[in-house]
């Protein structure tokens, strides 16, 4: 009997990144648990990664590759070899590329795993040889990206324990008892050497059950509500003039603005009374130091880039950047970019083929991206029928008889059964990989545990398999994991003295590295890494890509759903992070779809009532792109207008449909940015 203990990471999309470790005998995992030594999650896991053996071991997993027979969707399939999937692939992309160009091809992937390896460079290098088309990754964060990076120069963050110096946070569009609960006992620990917390957030969540404050506003309208904090923070003199003066631009043009946010207009718009706004405002222009804690909540909305940069103005005009316990923390994803030319190989590569919003792929699918029309698509590590906007159309492209699609993932998704070909990935326990947090600055090495189960293969596996069937032989699309590991933090720690010292050497035999920091504060120096050096109220570059350089002018259109029902009967539906799942990953999983109970839908006792809807009855939400059932759950959790319901249930384990047969596939303000929380609904009893 062989039995070994191997270090490993989380590689899910949460911005925890937890050191684990795998117990291995005779190649089966026969226990799993957090990492004691890791320096941050420090040997607790979540509740829904605790039971991981049972995601690896689950008894749907799939073992080989298969090939449609009925037609699309019919859910019949031939198990086939690897070799005959591949000859497939290689004989459909090689006519599609003869009639069409490589750009008629479609890669689409994003978060089922966040590793180095089985993502970053899994998406990059192959595809960039064949000269597919380039997929806009804006689903997630693309809008508070542009805008904390047009702001402040680069997202950085403060780490998860410097909280402990803050004396006020701000959870701002922020649940972290769900999707961050490292975080949390850094957050108790500043509670109890009394911090304050306030909770900005539609919903009464988790996180804002032990807040102080909780200002639950009306979805993207963080915007109005930052613009009119900041207007009274400037009556009541709490604003620092000489710091504005000092470290910002466009400080007069957005005073200006701030004519337009009196307090009766912010408290009408955001739903709020005018008490808890100035209450709020006294609160963040007294209690010092104070922190701005965002995620993307408030960014997946018409507005969301712009909420962004008016809550980034905010640490401005009380001079919090810089100050240890203060500022904005948003996400530790900046502190360093990979060496661009170590991950994609651009100069062997034919130049970048045409972007494709992946918020618009049914769209895409359907014509709206033309010439090249897209006559392949290769879905991996990500499930867009469930997870991404207007299902009902990417299911109708996914129905389109010319379209040639392959989906490689650990099970058969919403998505894979719509396939022609579908192929087995591994799990992070049988694959090597690095992972850097967005949460905090640890970057680890995932070591594999044990074996493929079946015949499954990881992402950069299958990679080097389709180079080589294109007859693509460059060393740098045959590496072997580490060789990856090896190039890419020697090429990147060339010109970043944040890597610096991190090799993979080091990493392979400590596990963790954290990035070089020192200790520092960001922008500390209040050298800002913008192009004036100063935090940005006025953009220029912002002005350039042709939006509004200043916050303050907002969108007011709204989401009428395509259809012409009556407006005044709409709800907005929020719908958030589930606490038991990561997106659609794990939420096919037993244990954790009995905790988490049938899928459902908050609404405020008023809108029940009005409908006639009582507690625990089935309802039909809908709008013109589609509809869903859900089981109602009446709360003051939620203020009357807004309905909430979670992200990550599979359509196929839920009656046909989730909530993403409802969202909007409409783009944000900035940056191609996805607006889920823009989406207006009708809720019905459902009938029989
Ligand atoms: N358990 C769990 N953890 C996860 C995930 C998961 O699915 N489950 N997903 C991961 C991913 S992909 C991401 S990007 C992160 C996201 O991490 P978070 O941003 O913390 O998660 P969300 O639930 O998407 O959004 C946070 C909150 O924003 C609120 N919100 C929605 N619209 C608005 C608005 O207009 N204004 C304000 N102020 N608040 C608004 C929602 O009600 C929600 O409570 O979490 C990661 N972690
Ligand atoms: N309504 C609504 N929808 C949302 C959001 C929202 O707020 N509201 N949030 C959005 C956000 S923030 C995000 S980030 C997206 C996430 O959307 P996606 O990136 O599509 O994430 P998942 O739905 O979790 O799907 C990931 C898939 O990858 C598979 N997988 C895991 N590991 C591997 C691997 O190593 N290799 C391969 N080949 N496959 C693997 C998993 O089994 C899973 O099927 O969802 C978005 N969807
Ligand atoms: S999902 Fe997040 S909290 Fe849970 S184990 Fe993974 S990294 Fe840790
Ligand atoms: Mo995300």
């Amino acid at each position: 009997m062989q039995s070994l203990v191997v270090r490993g990471v989380c590689p899910h999309d949460c911005p925890d990144t937890c050191g684990v470790l795998t117990e291995v005998v005779d190649g089966q995992a026969v226990g799993f648990r957090g990492d004691p030594e890791h320096p941050i999650t420090q040997g607790w896991l979540c509740a829904k990664v605790r039971p991981y053996l049972d995601h690896v071991y689950h008894p749907d997993r799939l073992l080989k590759p298969l090939r449609r027979v009925g037609p699309k969707g019919s859910g019949q399939w031939q198990e086939i070899t690897w070799a005959e999937a591949i000859e497939e692939i290689r004989d459909r992309w090689s006519r599609i590329i003869s009639q069409f160009g490589p750009e008629a091809i479609l890669p689409y992937s994003y978060s089922g795993t966040l590793g180095l390896v089985q993502l970053s460079v899994a998406n990059a290098r192959f595809w960039n040889r064949l000269g597919a088309s380039q997929l806009q990754r804006t689903i997630c964060c693309a809008a508070a990206e542009c805008a904390v990076e047009a702001t402040v120069g680069k997202r950085w963050a403060p780490a998860y324990e410097e909280v402990i110096h803050s004396r006020l946070v701000v959870l701002w569009g922020h649940n972290p008892v769900s999707t961050a609960p490292h975080f949390m006992p850094f957050l108790r620990q500043a509670q109890r050497q009394g911090a304050r917390v306030v909770v900005i957030d539609p919903r009464r969540t988790a996180s804002a059950k032990s807040a102080d404050l909780h200002l639950p506003l009306r979805p993207g309208t963080d915007g109005i509500l930052a613009m009119g904090v900041a207007r009274q923070l400037v009556e009541t003199n709490l604003h620092q003039e000489n710091w504005l003066q000092a470290h910002s631009v466009g400080w007069p043009q957005f005073r200006e603005r701030l004519d337009l946010f009196p307090l009766d207009r912010v408290a009408q718009e955001t739903g709020l009374s005018a008490e808890q706004i100035v209450e709020f405002a006294r609160m963040y222009g007294e209690i010092k130091p104070g922190l701005l804690k965002f995620t993307d909540g408030v960014n997946r909305n018409y507005n969301g880039g712009q909420n962004v940069r008016a809550i980034c103005a905010l640490a401005a005009l009380t001079g919090q950047y810089g100050v240890r316990g203060g500022g904005i923390s948003y996400s530790t994803s900046g502190y360093f970019k990979w060496d661009v030319e170590a991950l994609n190989k651009w100069s062997q590569c034919p130049p970048p083929g045409r972007a494709v919003n992946m918020n618009r792929l049914g769209a895409a699918l359907l014509g709206e991206v033309a010439h090249p029309p897209i006559q392949s698509l290769f879905v991996f590590a990500a499930n867009p029928v469930t997870s991404s906007p207007h299902a009902s159309k990417i299911v109708q492209g996914l129905l389109r008889e010319d379209l040639f699609t392959i989906v490689h993932d650990l099970f058969l998704t919403d998505t894979a059964e719509l396939a022609d070909l579908v192929l087995p990935a591994t799990s992070q326990l049988e694959q090597t990989d690095l992972n850097r947090a967005y949460g905090h600055t640890i970057i680890a090495y995932n070591a594999q545990a044990i074996p493929p189960l079946g015949e499954s293969k990881s992402n950069w596996e299958v990679m080097g398999l389709l180079a080589r069937a294109m007859g693509f032989l460059e060393p740098w699309l045959h590496q072997s994991p580490d060789e990856v590991i090896d190039e890419l933090l020697t090429a990147t720690a060339r010109h970043d003295p944040h890597l610096q010292g991190i090799t993979l050497e080091r990493l392979k035999r400590e596990g963790y590295a954290p990035l070089n920091l020192s200790g520092k504060v960001p922008f500390e120096d209040l050298q800002f890494p913008t192009p004036t050096g100063k935090v940005q109220l006025y953009s220029s570059e912002l002005a350039s890509q042709g939006y509004d350089p200043l916050p303050g002018q907002f969108r007011s259109e709204i989401d009428h759903g395509e259809t012409d029902w009556p407006n005044d009967e709409a709800l907005t539906l929020v719908s958030a992070a589930s606490h038991h799942f990561v997106s659609s990953s794990l939420a096919s999983q037993a244990g954790l779809l009995q905790r988490a109970g049938p899928p459902c839908v908050e609404m405020h006792p008023q809108d029940a009532a009005q409908r006639g809807i009582v507690d625990g009855e089935e309802v039909v939400l809908a709008n013109g792109r589609g509809e869903c059932r859900l089981r109602a759950v009446v709360t003051d959790a939620v203020q009357p207008g807004v309905v909430a319901s979670t992200k990550g249930r599979w359509s196929r384990l839920s009656g046909g449909r989730n909530v993403n047969w409802l969202t909007t596939d409409e783009l944000a303000d900035f940056a191609g940015q996805s607006c889920f929380h823009s989406t207006r609904v009708w809720v019905r009893k459902a009938k029989g």
